[in-house]
């Protein structure tokens, strides 16, 4: 019988399962999604799970459990179907790509994130920003990591490069054919805490994982019921322990980002100039052509990088964008069930009248 302390579950998780009153129920991780199922890490092995009708009927879409969520569900045989999934102390979302600004949250009870980047072309400076700023709003602390230190890139000037933000945040250097790089990155796992990789395709994630992982759980999914073929496939699996009882993710909805937070209050702080905002003349300076614009003096003399400032015009853009669009979203969806408790109210005065 595997022990669930490992995935992170503890005396919290217990407690508001019996708050909820689930205490007949049994309770897992999810350790990755599909289409209309999920792998559900079980105190029995990876039970292959379904939704309830009652979830696919009263939520919508991106309420449904995502990677890294504890859900409560009932065993049918080798099928489980989630009753419900345990409120989240957090999760990461991005602005899903398209031209209508949604959220899709794709990882959920996260405690550290790294934002992988590796020490070659992909190295990117605003791409660090953006994932920065999306982690720091959700509440997660971030890390950064510069991988493939072996390709001979000179890594002070990368970090250097990172200005402000390379000074606030804890960095470490890897390689995978440095043991020492990845001993010291182990040393920060702790136990029961969930971390994220977060990073573009190639930066070295998943090679990262599997240095860390002295041990890899072996497990495959039930025998699928829904296909009726009785086979076993293997897991896709998204999330890793390591033997020290940290719990990886590596998801794969964590390569690019759309900026989806709710201020730009974060983005401010996080690219460090917030108190210089402070400090205008105008309380509601737009810090774009204003006199006495602290921002703007700060640039002439040279004591703000410019690509700094560029980079939270156009994230405060794109945040504000994302906003706008998710409010004309929610009111729309108002006005519908407005429109649809009128029907019904109609439809009951009629009957009554009858
Ligand atoms: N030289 C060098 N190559 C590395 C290092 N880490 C990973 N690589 C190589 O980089 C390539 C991509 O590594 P992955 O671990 O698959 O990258 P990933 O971030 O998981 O990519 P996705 O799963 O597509 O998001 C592989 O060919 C690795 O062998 C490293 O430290 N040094
Ligand atoms: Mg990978
Ligand atoms: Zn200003």
């Amino acid at each position: 019988m595997a022990n669930l302390c490992s995935y992170g579950w503890n005396n919290q998780w217990q407690q508001l399962k019996n708050d909820l009153s689930y205490n007949e129920l049994e309770h897992g991780r999810i350790i990755s999604t599909h289409k209309t199922r999920y792998d559900v890490a079980t105190t029995e092995g990876v039970l292959s799970c379904e939704l309830t009708g009652n979830i696919l009927y009263t939520k919508e879409p991106h309420e449904y459990p995502i990677t890294g969520d504890w859900v409560v569900f009932q065993r049918f045989g080798e099928l489980g179907i989630i009753i419900d999934i345990l409120p989240r102390t957090n999760a990461l979302s991005r602005k899903k790509s398209g031209t209508k600004a949604s959220v899709q949250h794709f990882a959920a009870n996260i405690h550290k994130a790294f934002i992988v980047q590796s020490c070659d072309a992909n190295f990117n400076v605003r791409r660090t920003e953006r994932f920065l700023i999306q982690i720091v709003d959700s509440g997660i602390i971030p890390i950064l990591i510069l991988t493939k230190a072996d390709l001979g890139i000179d890594i002070d000037k990368l970090k250097q490069s990172l200005g402000k933000i390379g000074e606030k945040t804890e960095i470490f250097v890897t390689s995978i054919y440095d043991i020492e790089s990845i001993d010291r990155l182990r040393k920060i796992i702790n136990p029961a805490e969930t971390f994220i990789f977060i990073g573009s395709s190639g930066v070295g994630k998943s090679s990262l994982i599997n240095r860390l992982c002295d041990h890899q759980l072996l497990e495959t999914s039930a025998i699928s019921t829904s296909t009726g073929k009785g086979k076993h496939t293997s897991t896709r699996r998204e999330i890793f322990l390591l033997e020290s009882g940290g719990v990886l993710l590596d998801t794969p909805g964590v390569r690019e980002f759309g900026l989806a937070v709710d201020s730009d209050d974060t983005i401010a702080e996080t690219l460090d100039i917030d108190q210089l905002m402070g400090k205008c003349k105008f309380h509601d300076c737009t810090h774009t052509s204003e006199p006495d614009c602290a921002v703007l003096n700060a640039i002439a003399s040279g004591d703000l990088d410019v690509g700094t400032y560029n980079s939270y015009l156009k994230l405060k853009r794109e945040a504000m964008h994302f906003n706008e669009t998710t409010y004309e979203r929610r009111e729309r969806e108002r006005q519908f069930h407005r429109m649809v408790k009128e029907v019904i109210r109609e439809k009951k005065s009629r009957d009554s009248s009858v």
